[in-house]
């Protein structure tokens, strides 16, 4: 008879330049939506733990922001983080676009690995976009700025050889304990994940320039006797009285679809009626602020 199979488990890290879809394959990965995701840089800014069990064993991600250069002490703080993930964990999995143009960033990236002793997995996310005969070239641009464990086309949005992914991981990872239940899927505490899909849907929702000056903070969140209804009151800060007109919008259009298209994804993580209410408050700098950066929530 077969040996059963021994329980594993470990810590794997996601990195990536921005809007390679790391995000949405941890999304995929556990199959809810836990860390937002957008088509702007910088989505991600705390460090978001998901874990996922199954009979083979347990994974916990940790989506990290962008190694990118610091702009700012909100930019160095999260390049700190980044950078000391790849020491801890058990497994990189490093996304990259279905592309053989390897700038400067993925540069930077390959020169950091060379420190760390972790195994790398390429993932080589967005196939659903390219021809499957282009792939090859992909893999062949990469295998010369590094070496890696494994390489692997996924599609994250699709779902498309994210099964084979998670197969190959259980494989690298060994033997361990069960860190959580098997009902835990993140670390993130409600409020918090809250806060991150208000700053989603203005980040989708508004032009380039403001979302990066944006950040959220929840001023009341409480159920109503009966469980039938949650009330969430939530301030959205932006840097500049003129950033404040535009979130607002035209009669409070902008504001309205934000918190409209917000509701809906809060009222699914809940599995409950919302009512939320929104506001903008403007706080000059307040990226500069270490204050106001663990104020919302940013810290290690
Ligand atoms: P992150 O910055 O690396 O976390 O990237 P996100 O997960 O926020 O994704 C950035 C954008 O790429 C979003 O608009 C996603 O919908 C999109 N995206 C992510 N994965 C895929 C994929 O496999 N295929 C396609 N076509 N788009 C994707
Ligand atoms: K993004
Ligand atoms: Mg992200």
């Amino acid at each position: 008879m077969a040996k059963k199979q021994e329980f594993r488990s470990g810590f794997v890290t996601l990195i990536g330049r921005p809007n390679v879809g790391k995000s949405t394959l941890m999304n995929r990965m556990i199959g809810q939506k836990i860390a937002i995701t957008s088509n702007k840089p910088q989505t991600t800014r705390n460090r978001i733990q998901t874990v996922y069990t199954d009979e083979r064993g347990q994974i916990i991600f940790l989506d990290t922001p962008g190694i990118h250069k610091a702009k700012n002490k909100l930019g160095e703080y999260m390049v700190s983080v980044a950078e000391r993930t790849l020491r801890e964990v058990d497994l990189i999995l490093w996304l990259v676009e279905p592309t053989t143009f390897i700038g400067a960033g993925e540069r930077h990236i390959a020169e950091q690995l060379k420190n760390v002793k972790t195994p790398v997995f390429l993932v080589i996310n967005k196939i659903d976009t390219v021809a499957k005969a282009e792939i090859l070239t992909f893999i062949d641009a990469y295998k010369e700025i590094a070496d890696f464990a494994e390489i692997i086309p996924v599609s994250a949005l699709k779902g498309e050889n994210t099964d084979e992914l998670l197969e190959s991981m259980f494989r690298y990872l060994e033997a361990g304990p069960q860190y959580y239940d098997e009902d835990t899927i993140t670390d993130q505490p409600e409020r918090q994940i809250v806060s991150e899909l208000i700053r989603e849907k203005a980040l989708r929702n508004l032009n380039d320039e403001i979302p990066h000056g944006v950040a959220v903070a929840i001023d009341r969140m409480k159920e109503r006797p009966g469980g039938t209804l949650i009330d969430i009151d939530a301030t959205i800060v932006c840097e500049r009285n003129s950033h404040k007109g535009i979130i607002i919008g035209k009669q409070g259009s902008m504001l309205k679809k934000i918190g409209t298209d917000a509701r809906r994804d809060i009222e699914a993580l809940l599995d409950c009626k919302v009512n939320l209410k929104l506001w903008v408050k403007v706080k000059k700098d307040w990226r500069d602020s270490d204050f106001l950066i663990k104020n919302f929530g940013y810290r290690s």
